[in-house]
């Protein structure tokens, strides 16, 4: 079915070009052969169990209508750290870490997706085929983050969506993150792009869930002193959407967590990016408080992704400074404490 569909693209594509040269059918380069075949998900996987995921009320469900909380990592940039997204890492995130998600980061910014678009989308294009591979869930992250306003890449989102939706609208596990963390911009702001967004996905796939980063860096406008109020007073007039909320542990204490509750009760919430240390990703870790946050998503059913899956040499990249540079990523022995943690919570038996 897949292999068929890239088929008929390719000849759609051709045609196109053949008819009518420098037309691009909505994307603005060529559209590429598939980078790799399309990858079937393993049988018994988190991806082949739970299928088609859609929101359900406040909450995340599966195919079936069962309410689930899905716990993985996100990639670090991925102009920066994709030697440690390998065939052997995967492995080891998808086997021994047994997680249900993988988050990739596209950087607009910051030497990423806007420096090469053709190779940022390929790249993320062959990392949705190996997730798939896995049987893990991908989540296509559009990692703007500086400057703050997603609509001032609302082009570049525009064509990037239309072709990772394209290529991959017949796959049940992609997720689609359109906006990282706005930042020094109105919820209005964000709701406008959002609402450009998400009909530019849907065109291609309908059923896939859209997640929206929320202001004040994904924290319901906390940060800004604003409140969850902000977005349930104006919400983002579409449906199978939900809002993101990222945390670290070590800077953002009861206002945040207090914050993720309320809007929890009111919104669909996904945990796209969390910490256990401060909010630059590094520093001292506080797993106390981070179980706490961990124990109000598991109570509430509150899906999430833990930053990140590197070797960088901050203490909330999980992996030791140079593992990536070898070939072995399983097991505690090459992780840093935090790491160590949060395998060990991505691991525990729950059920979905
Ligand atoms: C950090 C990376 C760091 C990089 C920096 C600049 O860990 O190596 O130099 O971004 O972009 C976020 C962001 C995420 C940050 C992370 C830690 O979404 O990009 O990663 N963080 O600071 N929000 C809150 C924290």
């Amino acid at each position: 079915m897949a292999r068929h569909t890239f088929r008929l693209r390719a000849v759609l594509a051709l045609t196109a070009s053949l008819v009518l040269p420098g037309t691009t059918l909505g994307v603005a380069h060529a559209a590429p052969e598939p980078v790799v075949a399309a990858a079937a998900l393993p049988a018994g996987s988190p991806a082949a169990v739970n299928g088609q995921l859609r929101v359900c009320g406040t909450k995340l469900c599966n195919s079936a209508g069962k309410q689930i909380q899905l716990r993985g990592m996100s990639t670090h940039g991925t102009q920066w750290y994709s030697r440690c997204v390998t065939d052997a890492s995967l492995d080891a995130l998808a086997t021994d870490w047994r997680a249900d998600v993988l988050r990739i980061s596209t950087y607009v910014q910051e030497g990423g997706y806007e420096t090469n678009p053709r190779k940022f989308t390929d790249l993320v294009h062959r990392y949705v085929e190996e997730a798939t591979e896995r049987g893990m869930y991908a989540l296509v992250d559009w990692h703007q983050l500086s400057p703050g306003d997603p609509n001032h890449n609302t082009a570049l989102a525009k064509t990037f969506f239309t072709e990772i939706a394209q290529r991959h609208r017949d796959k049940t596990n992609i997720v689609y993150d359109i906006a990282n963390e706005p930042n020094e911009v109105s919820w209005s702001a964000v709701k406008s792009y959002a609402e450009q967004l998400v009909p530019v996905i849907r065109a291609q796939d309908p059923d896939g869930v859209v997640l929206v980063g929320t202001h004040g860096w994904a924290s319901f406008g906390v940060s800004d002193g604003g409140s969850e109020q902000d977005v349930i007073r104006d919400p983002i007039r579409a449906s199978n959407i939900m809002y993101t909320f990222h945390f670290y542990a070590a800077s953002h204490r009861e206002e945040y967590l207090s914050a993720l509750s309320r809007a929890a009760d009111a919104l669909p919430v996904f945990v796209t990016e969390f910490g256990t240390q401060d909010y630059t990703g590094d520093g001292g870790d506080d797993f106390a408080m981070a179980q706490r946050y961990l124990d109000l998503m598991r109570s509430k059913k509150i899906s999430w992704v833990n930053w990140n899956f590197s070797d960088d040499f901050r203490s909330g990249a999980v992996f030791k400074e140079g593992t990536c540079s070898g070939s072995s990523f399983s097991g505690t022995g090459v992780l840093k404490p935090a790491g160590v943690w949060v395998r060990e919570r991505i691991r525990s038996a729950d059920d979905f």
